[in-house]
């Protein structure tokens, strides 16, 4: 079939809307009609040529929600028009990790993922006879997607298209790494550096647990009203202070509990990490480093008791917890609408990068 696309022929080049041909579901897939997608700081990143997993020509969006159209042979799990958001770390539940039950991170397709490939190892699109790569096994940045079976979550009907597809990236990685990465407690002490489309949903993660100081940092001032709409306490702009570590150190009374990176700025994470309370302090990188760098700290950090450690998709089991996430939304415990700045048509996608660039954007949402 034919389907509408935005390519990414190059890095550093905008995106090309173009009609792509798009090969049907083959065994253990099916073919899901996108209806929306939110543009994350990864996709930017990844375009931008700084992804060092990065593949061109390739279909890039990994936070879209549509609906199941057609069954590959031997898929159980779902049913046409079955109502799904991709997942860009899928659930197979019979690998080793699935089954170690010590991480969210299933390792079934995670090879053919990373080279912009199905399981079989080949491509469904296709342009002009050149095959397109896949990417994060999602591709929502096309109306028409084929994904595995085990790569799509089953949410509720009366969920919108253009707010839960929110959850397939940002929501559940930030709302996630306090629940299930970090698993902050009631009356902990927190800080979080990036109030973008990630750190603010740390934020109302940590309000939604009851953290009891839940601290923003950012180098944009406009982001300070954002936090203080999804319950952060306090606001700190590194610019305005002479050493930002010693002063969080003091505000939070000798250190935090928990701090989270949701910058991918190497600075940063060193920050975060030395800005914990010695003894207990944890830190969770959540922000994507450029390819090539590399985080450093004196060791006495580590001897003096506080953790480092990393969320991806906040810890969340794709198959499982995502549905859960998409109900906490539909209950009201969670808020996606107002951070969904930007609703476009997939011809002004470009303009959703530029947005996110110049820090005038949260979310940018494109609706099929
Ligand atoms: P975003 O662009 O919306 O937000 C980034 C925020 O960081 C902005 O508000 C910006 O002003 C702020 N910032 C930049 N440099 C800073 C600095 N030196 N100090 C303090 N604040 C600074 O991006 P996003 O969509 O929120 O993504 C954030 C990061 O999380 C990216 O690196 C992205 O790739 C990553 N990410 C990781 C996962 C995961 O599973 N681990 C999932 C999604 C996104
Ligand atoms: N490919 C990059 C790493 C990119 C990365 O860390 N991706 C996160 C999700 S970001 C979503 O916006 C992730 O889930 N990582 C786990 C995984 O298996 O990719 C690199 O550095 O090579
Ligand atoms: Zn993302």
């Amino acid at each position: 079939m034919k389907t509408r696309a935005a390519v990414a022929f190059e890095a550093k080049r905008p995106l090309e809307i173009v009609e792509v041909d798009l090969e049907g579901p083959r065994a253990g897939e099916v073919l899901v009609e996108i209806k929306a997608t939110g543009i994350c700081h990864t996709d930017a990143y990844t375009l931008d040529g700084l992804d060092s997993e990065g593949i061109f020509p390739s279909i890039l969006g990994h936070e879209g929600a549509g609906v199941v159209v057609e069954l590959g042979a031997g898929v159980t799990s779902v049913e046409v028009g079955d109502h799904v958001i991709p997942l860009y770390t899928p659930e197979c539940r019979q690998c080793k990790s699935c089954l170690s039950r010590k991480t969210n991170l299933c390792t079934a397709i995670r090879g053919t993922q990373g080279k912009g490939l199905m399981p079989d190892g080949t491509s469904r699109f296709s342009y002009k006879g050149q095959a397109i790569h896949h990417y994060m096994g999602c591709s929502t940045f096309s109306n028409f997607t084929v994904l595995p079976e085990i790569a799509v979550a089953k949410i509720r009907k009366d969920a919108p298209f253009d707010k839960a597809c929110y959850v397939g990236c940002g929501v559940t990685t930030g709302v996630g790494a306090v629940v299930n990465t970090a698993r902050v407690e009631p009356g902990a002490n927190c800080v979080v550096f990036g109030l973008g489309g990630i750190g603010l949903n740390v934020i109302q993660g940590l309000k939604m647990v009851g953290a009891d100081m839940i601290v923003g940092v950012d180098i944009n001032p406009a982001k300070e009203e954002w936090g203080r709409r999804f319950g952060m306490t306090h606001f700190v702009n590194p610019k305005e202070v002479t050493d930002v570590v010693a002063h969080l150190v003091e505000l939070t009374g000798g250190g935090a509990d928990y701090t989270f990176d949701c910058t991918g700025n190497t600075t940063v994470m060193r920050q975060a990490l030395e800005a914990c309370h010695r003894g207990w302090g944890e830190s969770v990188i959540i922000g994507v480093a450029e390819a090539g760098k590399e985080i450093a700290t004196r060791p006495f950090q580590l001897v003096t008791g506080r953790v480092w450690r990393g969320s991806a998709f906040g810890g969340a089991r794709g198959r499982t917890d995502t549905p859960k996430v998409v109900d906490w939304y539909m209950d009201g415990k969670i808020e996606i609408d107002p951070m969904i700045t930007h609703t476009l048509p997939l011809e002004r996608i470009n303009e959703a990068f530029d947005l996110m660039h110049a820090g005038e954007s949260i979310r940018s949402v494109v609706v099929f």
